[in-house]
């Protein structure tokens, strides 16, 4: 394809404008319920927002780091850390956004790092063009299906009452959380409860190729996926795992990137990626491993990091563009936040579905009374 017609070079020669002010502004947001994953129970989120201004437009990034690198070695600070020292001083005007994400490879890591800047940048862009984020990645606006991610719960009975709101609000799939002992019989009973039902696990690292035997027991409940089963750096030994199941798996914390996702697919490790735009460095190099993916007859979907309504509109945004034909972890603002600091909280339509918020830039507003009091630190950059 030639720049003209490649939404994704096209994107990349977006010339990134003068901004004039920097700064970060620390948010904490309680869950309406903690969130329980196999590494970590979360009771708030707390993210790292990066504020940029050019002229008038005011754009803002969201980091989806935690403050722990429980789920993956990047935290809170460390993403403050890197933006500050090493990514912010590499943005110049002028510059195209693709030569951007070049040097950033110069950077070892830090993806969500990397996306934060990358996607402030890009709001920023197309706000300043007074088009939507999904036009400046070349793709037009479309219902975007929902999915949804249940925590650990601590009963059978509160994991069944979860599953059935969810399917009683026409969620498209549903993802159950497990974890060594909240495994195989957990599945049965859901999968008893609801036969035709898309449902998936994520176990986010919890089982070793020892638990082989019982993972395979897990083929029974045709599941769409299993996601992440092993280990973070385990690629190879998913690729053993995938040949001994039925069941697809899906890998979301071992990509960190393009040449982990060919890695994976190289070795059979996975039929399915977890595309998590702010842990692979953002909407470029997301739409670049989704283009691998689809050539290679690897599904993806978007994954979410429980972001507040910034990053949740980013991955809205993101799943407009080709690839994205699984359900991804998109869900309602009311499953996890009683306000958030933006408007337009993401609701789902009678069948499921989640409109694109209209407008330029993400089309979300950030509003300045709920960000006051939700921040716990801020600091302006320079
Ligand atoms: O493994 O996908 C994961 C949230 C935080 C960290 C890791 C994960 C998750 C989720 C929730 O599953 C996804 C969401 O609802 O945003
Ligand atoms: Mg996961």
């Amino acid at each position: 394809m030639t720049p003209a017609n490649d939404p994704i070079q096209s994107v990349e020669q977006e010339l990134i404008p003068r901004i004039d002010h920097g700064a970060f502004v620390t948010v904490r947001l309680p869950f309406v319920h903690p969130f329980g994953t196999s590494v970590q129970v979360w009771t708030h989120k707390e993210a790292l927002l990066l504020r940029l201004t050019s002229g008038q437009t005011v754009a803002w990034g969201e980091c989806v780091a935690d403050p722990d690198p429980f789920y993956m070695p990047e935290t809170t600070q460390t993403a403050r850390h890197i933006i500050r020292d090493f990514l912010l001083p590499l943005v110049e005007p002028g510059l195209s956004m693709g030569e951007l994400v070049r040097r950033f490879t110069h950077c070892r890591g830090h993806g969500m790092a990397k996306a934060t800047v990358e996607n402030a940048l890009l709001n920023l862009i197309a706000l300043q063009k007074q088009i939507p984020l999904h036009d400046l990645l070349g793709a037009p606006a479309k219902p975007i299906m929902s999915g949804v991610s249940i925590g650990l719960q601590d009963s059978m009975d509160e994991l069944l009452g979860a599953v059935a709101k969810a399917v009683s609000r026409n969620y498209h799939r549903v993802k159950i959380k497990i974890e060594r002992g909240r495994d195989v019989e957990w599945v049965r009973r859901v999968r008893d409860r609801f036969p035709d039902l898309q449902l998936m696990v994520d176990a986010n690292g919890a089982f070793t190729l020892d638990d082989a035997p019982l993972l395979k027991q897990l083929d029974a409940f045709h599941l769409s996926m299993i996601e992440q089963p092993l280990s973070y750096a385990d690629i190879h030994q998913h690729a053993l795992l995938q040949r001994s199941l039925e069941t697809p798996l899906c890998l979301d914390e071992s990509i960190l990137g393009l040449d982990e996702a060919v890695a994976a697919v190289a070795l059979g490790a996975c039929r399915i990626l977890n595309i998590k735009q702010g842990r692979v460095g953002g909407l470029i190099p997301s739409m670049r491993i989704a283009r691998f993916a689809a050539e290679h007859g690897v599904g993806v979907w978007s994954g979410g990091m429980d972001e507040t309504g910034i990053g949740r509109a980013v991955n809205i945004h993101l799943q407009t563009t080709p690839g994205f034909t699984i359900p991804g972890d998109t869900s309602e603002t009311c499953n996890y936040f009683e306000e958030d600091i933006i408007d337009k909280p993401v609701t789902l339509d009678p069948e499921g579905y989640i409109a694109v918020p209209e407008g330029s830039g993400l089309g979300v507003n950030v509003l300045p009374d709920r960000l006051m009091h939700s921040m716990v630190d801020w600091e302006l950059i320079r």
